[in-house]
């Protein structure tokens, strides 16, 4: 190899690791521009989070804090939610907002059905606009407690 030549491999090899950070950078910026944090209330059912999500892939992440669906120092979880005891079992789950996932869960809905969500969640959650909410009994949010804070970051 002359040392033109190497002098030239050198040169393209600069020049596409320079492309190659620029794209990098240019991709964290726009996902960090789409990343949302929402405080999301135990007492609120099906929180607004004011995202359409028609056509979108999205993240939703669990963040911080814990929530309750009666105030039960025991029963405080975050958005994985728990299985309650046996006898409360037959009674509650399948009143529940979405009956195949655990109380307390996070979960979620667009104009279709709705959907487990837990601690984390990446797909395409449909039509319309993202909404989010403790797994509960549509009647009994008056005595849930606490909230969880979550990352919602559209992906495309
Ligand atoms: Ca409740």
């Amino acid at each position: 190899m002359t040392s033109q030549k190497k002098l030239r491999v050198f040169m393209l090899m600069f020049a596409l690791s320079v492309v190659g950070i620029a794209t990098l950078s240019s991709c964290s910026k726009t996902q960090s521009h789409q990343k949302v944090v929402l405080e999301i209330p135990a007492q609120t059912m099906w929180f607004d989070t004011g995202l359409d999500v028609t056509n979108k892939t999205i993240q939703i992440k669990y963040e911080s804090g814990t929530w309750s669906n009666d105030g039960a120092e025991s029963h405080f979880c975050d958005g994985e939610g728990f299985i309650p005891e046996g006898k409360d079992f037959r009674d509650v789950i399948p009143k529940l907002l979405v009956t195949n996932a655990p109380l307390g869960a996070l979960v979620g809905r667009t104009n279709g059905e709705p959907f487990f969500v837990g601690n984390t969640y990446e797909d395409r959650p449909g039509e319309g606009r993202l909404r989010l909410s403790i797994n509960e009994r549509p009647d009994s949010f008056d005595d849930n407690a606490g909230s969880v804070r979550i990352s919602v970051s559209v992906l495309d």
